[in-house]
């Protein structure tokens, strides 16, 4: 069957986490992607977390499925000359170099352009144009310049990152989204362009409901469904909310039968309007039906403590999987706690090629995250990462490299 992105030809000049995630994704969707490393080098995550001595790290392997790698010096006049024959041949250049890198190598937009105007130029970059435009940034440092850190958390503690990498994955969905974009672009007006997806601005678009709240709170001066609603204060900014749900229904995170003992025996519960007489049957509170003080949203948003307390003696006597079975009985929205272990052997997120079990040459079988995109007419294949140089002869022999000229550069240490 063809792939969404058949015939498209990515140069991949991406590391670490950010642009490894977009040129993934760009692969499992049909592009043929070709990373260029460092001879000897490579992509430095190939070495770090490492758990096996000597083999590809699981961090390089899980963000590099489905590409060929290159190893080529661009900085030697002779591996230039590759480079500048492999971006006449590609649709997109791909990178996340730190501000300015590529330009030292001499691949400036005019040169590009100049060679190959078709060609799409696609940046991650830590800031946009402005006062931290050239600093080095990694994760954490855009979740906390996003808006991520200083709304995760605890009211009563300090700023919070969170284990999603919202700055690095989510900025590659969002680079990869541009370039498909400016590709269908490039149809009709025959040219390439820039694409920029800096990390700020990346995770600040994910956490644009927290920007809606900053309105609202300089506004109304509070927000009710906020847990510092109605004892606490609010500030001047939007505070950290704990684990309240950040939209018009409460919710909360309740301990399960187990907890003392499991970090995981948790339950996600919103107490939806639509099924809050469910909720009062289910928790034995009937009364709280017809009661004022419980019977419409308004009048629970002043007592959510005790009644998340409530509902949480119910959840302790049931596992978070029981509790689950008997709320869906009455639609109720609710979620389990799920621990990586748990999710790793989820025969559902197996089936739908979420979660992949890979073969490696040197690593053996790892468990991988599959494209979370399911396409009916462009399915994923996911195929293990390239070793360090694996497809060089490959890609250069395509590019028209005799047999002795690539032995010659290979001699020279350019590739
Ligand atoms: N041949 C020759 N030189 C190469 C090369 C190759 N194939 N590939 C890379 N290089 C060179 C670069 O040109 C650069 O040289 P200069 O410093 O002389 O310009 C050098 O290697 C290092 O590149 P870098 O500065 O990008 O790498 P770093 O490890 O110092 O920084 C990072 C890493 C991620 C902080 C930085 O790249 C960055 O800020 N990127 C943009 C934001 C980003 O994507 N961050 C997320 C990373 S995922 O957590």
């Amino acid at each position: 069957m063809s792939k969404a992105l058949d015939g498209v030809r990515i140069l991949d000049f991406t590391h670490v986490q950010s642009g490894p995630t977009c040129t993934q994704l760009l692969a499992w969707l049909g592009a043929d992607v070709i990373k260029v490393e460092r001879a000897g080098v490579g992509d430095a995550t190939r070495g770090q977390l490492c758990d096996i001595p000597g083999v590809d790290s699981l961090y390089f392997t899980m963000l590099n499925h489905n590409k060929r790698s290159i190893t080529l010096d661009t900085k030697n006049p002779k591996g230039k000359q590759v480079l500048d024959a492999l971006i006449k041949q590609c649709d997109v250049l791909v990178e996340n170099f730190a501000p300015g890198a590529l330009d030292r190598m001499g691949i400036t937009w005019q040169h590009i352009e100049q060679i190959n105007p078709r060609m799409i130029v696609a940046s991650v970059k830590g800031f946009g144009p402005g006062p931290y435009e050239h600093c080095k940034v990694y994760e954490n440092v855009a979740q906390c310049a996003g808006g991520s850190a200083s709304t995760t958390g605890f009211d009563d503690g300090p700023p919070m990152v969170t284990g999603a990498q919202i700055g690095d994955s989510g900025t590659g969905l969002h680079l990869a989204l541009g370039i498909v974009a400016a590709l269908y672009q490039r149809n009709s007006t025959g040219r390439g362009q820039k694409v920029l997806a800096p990390m700020q601005d990346a995770v600040l678009n994910l956490c644009r409901v927290k920007l809606r709240d900053q309105q609202r709170l300089e506004r109304t001066g509070t927000m009710h469904e906020y847990p510092q609603y109605p004892d606490g204060k609010f500030g001047a900014a939007v505070p950290r909310a704990g684990n309240a749900s950040g939209g018009g229904q409460p919710g909360s995170i309740l301990k399960c039968k187990g907890w003392e003992t499991d970090p995981n025996a948790y339950i996600y519960f919103i107490t939806q309007a639509a099924v809050w007489p469910a909720v009062c049957k289910v928790i034995g509170e009937k009364g709280w039906i017809e009661d004022e003080a419980f019977a419409t949203p308004a009048a629970r948003l002043l007592h959510l403590k005790p009644i998340f307390s409530r509902i949480e003696q119910w959840t302790m006597t049931k596992t978070k999987f029981e509790a689950m079975e008997i709320l869906n009985q009455y639609d109720i929205p609710c979620g389990p706690i799920l621990s990586m272990k748990e999710i790793a052997e989820e025969p559902g997120l197996r089936q739908t090629g979420t979660i992949v079990e890979v073969e490696h040459p040197t690593r053996g079988k790892y468990l991988t995250v599959g494209n979370p995109i399911k396409m009916s007419d462009s399915p994923t294949e996911v195929m293990r990462s390239p070793l360090l140089g694996e497809h060089t002869d490959e890609v250069l022999t395509q590019l028209g490299y005799s047999s002795s000229e690539i032995a010659a550069l290979r001699a020279e240490r350019v590739i």
